[in-house]
């Protein structure tokens, strides 16, 4: 599996994903979105991975699209974002919302414009503490994509969703922990091993279960109570099929550490 703009492994049922251009702090452009797009499709189709980590080399974790890929001199025809966004950006968050495993990110510094809300758009997010998130688009004259505008009210509430995306301010790893942005803030030199150790011990669970847990919560603010409590059943109702949930009640009957094979 070579590629020149990302590194991608598989181990242990861990898939690691790290976005490898450090000199544009890991922004996208179109080589990268099509080597992210075919490791994402490699890992939805390998029923072997129960974990996916996304990180980025160097100091930064993605700082989004690459403005040096955008024409924007006197003249010249302005380019189609709409298509970008269709094209790309909007598969690869429907891509990390829909895979049947936790997705983790590792943001291992800042994370800036589509690149904060890739991060977002991930099950559980773990960022060192010199980490940073900026909605930096309102600083170009353009409208959060990848789901923030989805995302942060409902992480944070309106006036925090505002305010970070009208202002662009660099939120610090610590004050999105605070916040409710992220899952946890951890010391610099403990990222690698925290998030690697979480996506090894997700790799151990019930995947299956855990993809359903993914499923209802993310459907939970379309849903009134009614409706999520029906989403509920039926996704019990699957649940209560698996191996993984005999395994797990068996195991807890007969006193010893469950063996779960992820379906
Ligand atoms: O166009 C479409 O398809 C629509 C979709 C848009 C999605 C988006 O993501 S739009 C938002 C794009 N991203 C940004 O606006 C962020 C731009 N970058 C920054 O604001 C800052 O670089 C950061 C806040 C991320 C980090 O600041 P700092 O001071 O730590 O680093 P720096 O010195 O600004 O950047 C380091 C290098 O990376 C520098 O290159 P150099 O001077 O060393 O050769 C810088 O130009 C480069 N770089 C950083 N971000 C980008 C970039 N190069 C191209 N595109 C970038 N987004």
């Amino acid at each position: 599996m070579e590629f020149a703009t990302i590194q991608f492994r598989l181990e242990d049922g861990v898939a690691t994903l790290a976005l490898n251009r450090p000199e544009r702090l890991n922004s996208f452009n179109e080589q990268m979105h099509r080597e992210v797009r075919e490791a994402l499709s490699m890992v939805e189709q390998d029923q072997t991975v129960r974990a996916l980590l996304i990180t980025g080399n160097g100091r930064g974790f993605c700082a989004g699209q690459d403005l040096s890929d955008r024409s924007v001199a006197p003249g010249a025809e302005a380019p189609d974002l709409g298509s970008s966004i269709e094209t790309w950006y909007n598969p690869l968050i429907r891509t990390l919302q829909r895979l049947p495993m936790p997705v983790i990110a590792a943001v291992n510094g800042v994370a800036a414009g589509a690149g904060a809300n890739i991060a977002l758009a991930c099950d559980l997010v773990i960022a060192a503490r010199s980490a940073s998130f900026t909605q930096a688009f309102c600083k170009i004259g353009l409208v959060p994509d990848s789901g923030g505008t989805w995302q942060l009210p409902r992480l944070v509430g309106m006036a925090r969703a505002k305010g970070l995306s009208m202002l662009g301010d660099k939120l610090t790893a610590e004050q999105a922990a605070a916040w409710g942005l992220i899952w946890r803030c951890v010391d610099d030199d403990a990222l690698r091993a925290t998030a690697t150790d979480l996506a090894r011990h997700l790799a151990t669970q019930p995947t299956r279960g855990l993809a359903l847990i993914k499923q209802a919560l993310n459907q939970s603010f379309d849903n009134d109570l009614d409706t999520q409590l029906d989403v509920e059943r039926d996704l019990q109702r699957d649940a209560g099929r698996t191996g993984d949930y005999r395994e797990g009640v068996a195991a807890f009957m007969e006193k010893r550490a469950p063996e779960f094979q992820g379906r």
